[in-house]
């Protein structure tokens, strides 16, 4: 097992029991989310020694996100608790063809107003084996963006390997002043794991990437990011289908420098309960894989199983420990695509 700090925002998740609309319910459940901190969960349930590193309100929210953190066994005396607001997310989940909804209620948060918090990263760094960072942070804003980088850099200085998930989301990336491709850029760059879809490889290449299927818009991100980062090995991202909100696939696919592609059979899940926190679940059982020296192929499938199992579990955590994504995975396969 290995040492892994996860650095960004907790969020408080607060939805719409069952398939209500957020205009109609007069309860709301609470779930404790952020994507870096479902990854350190995930890490935890794998058995890692998960630290999270961040900031989070002084009040009652913010120890309640705390307290669910502990709970899964992730250290959280590197998260301050510093004066602000938590920053919040409602959710409406989706029905039939209906997709699900995420309204922020983040501006300004305690969190985005401390610029993460004050950390030694290089003694943090020199602690662990992995960093693991978002696109999420960056996108909050400059300072935010300055903390990531900073942590990226120390983590090298260190040599803490760094992963890093572009988690593209449109609504933080539209209200960025600034030069958003030179930023992603300069992140990437620090990255030894790198998820990213192709939407995050359009905001690094500033145009839209054109291709017909979800593998071969995969594809020509990865080789964009293969161009623009030569140090990079492997770059790896869920390919998911939402045609119908209850019915899902999901494939795990990962692109190599000397050109193939590995790509997990598709699995087709019926029945979801709750697929927020897909990605990151994915992302920790991929660097689970990497850290117990999986070959990438096996890293993927048991990325892209832990990712199956996470529809399964409502809330943004997911629950599922090693023996879950072994049972799942004893019906697994993968394809090498030329
Ligand atoms: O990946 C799941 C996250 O999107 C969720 O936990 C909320 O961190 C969050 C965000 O910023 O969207």
């Amino acid at each position: 097992s290995g040492k892994i700090i996860c650095f960004g925002e907790l969020l408080l998740r607060l939805g719409a029991p069952g398939q209500q609309l957020l205009l109609q319910t007069p309860t709301l459940d609470v779930h404790v989310g952020g994507a870096e901190a479902n990854v350190a969960v995930s890490m935890a349930r794998f058995g890692h020694a998960a630290r999270m590193v961040g900031a989070v309100a002084d009040n009652a929210l913010g120890h309640a996100a705390l307290g669910e953190l502990r709970r899964h066994g992730v250290d959280v005396s590197d998260v301050q608790s510093v004066p602000g607001r938590m920053g919040l997310y409602f959710l409406t989940t989706g029905a039939l063809h209906r997709p699900s909804e995420v309204l922020y209620d983040r501006a300004d948060s305690a969190f985005v107003r401390a610029g993460g918090g004050r950390h030694d990263w290089p003694a943090l760094c020199a602690g662990s084996d992995w960093l693991h960072v978002s696109g999420i942070t960056p996108a909050l804003g400059e300072v935010s963006a300055n903390a990531v980088l900073e942590a990226m850099r120390a983590a090298r200085q260190a040599g803490c390997k760094v992963s890093f998930d572009g988690n593209y989301r449109p609504s933080l990336w539209q209200s960025w002043a600034g030069d958003a491709p030179r930023l992603l850029r300069a992140i990437m760059a620090e990255a030894d794991l790198l998820f990213a879809s192709h939407r995050d490889m359009q905001v690094v290449l500033g145009h839209e990437v054109r291709e017909d299927t979800a593998e071969q818009r995969f594809a020509a991100g990865a080789r964009a990011a293969f161009e623009a980062f030569p140090h990079l090995s492997q770059m790896t991202a869920t390919i998911r289908d939402s045609d119908s909100v209850q019915q899902q696939s999901l494939a795990g696919i990962t692109a190599l420098r000397d050109g193939r592609l590995l790509q997990t059979r598709r699995y087709t899940l019926a029945g979801v309960i709750d697929r927020i926190g897909t990605g990151d679940a994915f992302a920790a059982g991929v660097l689970h894989g990497a850290i117990e020296g999986m070959p990438v192929e096996q890293a993927l499938q048991f990325g892209v199983a832990a990712g199956c199992l996470k529809h399964s579990v409502p809330g943004d955590f997911n629950w599922m420990g090693m023996a879950d994504v072994d049972a799942f995975l004893a019906d697994g396969g993968v394809d090498v695509k030329r």
